[in-house]
């Protein structure tokens, strides 16, 4: 099935059709994961594309984000694999300043769809609330950044849970487009995921869980 008319809707900031071609995707039996990598990442990476040539502004790339949070939504009960809960608790946020959520809400969704318990904790996220979150009884904190400007406060961040002498007791896991294995080693994170997938992995490995 030609994916490309959900491609496009979602250039085009089109809610309606976005789901539309979601919903007769899935009716086709076209799998979830191939809706997302063929036809909804690649668009938000079109999107971006258009906003660095000034064809798109803010206003464009939002309607475009809401467009693909709707075929999100359609898809998250379709990623969700059947595995043993592992009721491993974790905390998921964007960095302050940050307010990009759909690659977070992604990670979210592969993570819940692998056993884990995630605390959603939004965006622009204060240290403070990752310190709760810890206090909480997390066993893990996924930051999630996407501007080259907030990624600078996950050491903050990082930085906040050791002030308050806690850091031992939470494994850090830091995602997002500018992001870096070698940018995680420079701030003290315990681990980098490149994508969703990797997340699950990189996740279960510093949490020795199988
Ligand atoms: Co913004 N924006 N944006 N934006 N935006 C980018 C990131 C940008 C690259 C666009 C561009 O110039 N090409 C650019 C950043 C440049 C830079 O820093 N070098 C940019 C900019 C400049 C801005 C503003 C400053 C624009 C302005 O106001 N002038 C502004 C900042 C606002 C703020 O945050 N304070 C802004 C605003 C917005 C919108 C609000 C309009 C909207 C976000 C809406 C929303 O999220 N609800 C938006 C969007 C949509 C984008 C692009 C087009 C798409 C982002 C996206 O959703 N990608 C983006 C361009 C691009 O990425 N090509 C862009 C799809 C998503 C599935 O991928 O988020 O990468 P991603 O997530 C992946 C991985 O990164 C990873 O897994 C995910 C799934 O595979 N991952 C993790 C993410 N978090 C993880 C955490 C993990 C592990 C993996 O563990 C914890």
């Amino acid at each position: 099935m030609d994916l490309k008319p959900i491609y496009d809707a979602v250039i085009a900031g089109k809610v309606e059709q976005v789901s539309e071609g979601v919903r007769a995707a899935l009716a086709a039996h076209v799998p979830a994961e191939q809706i997302l990598q063929d036809a909804l990442i690649p668009s938000m990476d079109k999107v971006g594309c258009l906003f660095e040539e000034q064809e798109y502004f803010v206003p464009e790339m939002l309607l475009s984000a809401r467009a693909m949070q709707a075929g999100l939504t359609l898809l998250k009960p379709h990623l969700i694999q059947a595995e043993t809960p592992s009721r491993a608790r974790m905390a998921l946020g964007t960095v302050k300043g940050d307010l990009h959520d759909i690659g977070k809400n992604l990670v979210i969704i592969m993570l819940e769809g692998a056993g884990f318990q995630v605390t959603d904790l939004g965006v622009d996220v204060h240290p403070e609330k990752f310190i709760q979150a810890v206090k909480d009884g997390v066993r893990l904190v996924g930051m999630s950044a996407m501007l080259t400007t907030t990624m600078t406060n996950m050491k903050a961040a990082i930085d906040a849970l050791k002030s308050a002498g806690i850091r031992d007791r939470v494994k850090v896991m830091i995602g997002g487009a500018p992001l870096t294995q070698s940018y995680a080693d420079q701030i003290g994170a315990d681990g980098y995921a490149k994508d969703a997938s990797a997340a699950v992995r990189k996740a279960k490995a510093l949490l020795e869980i199988q």
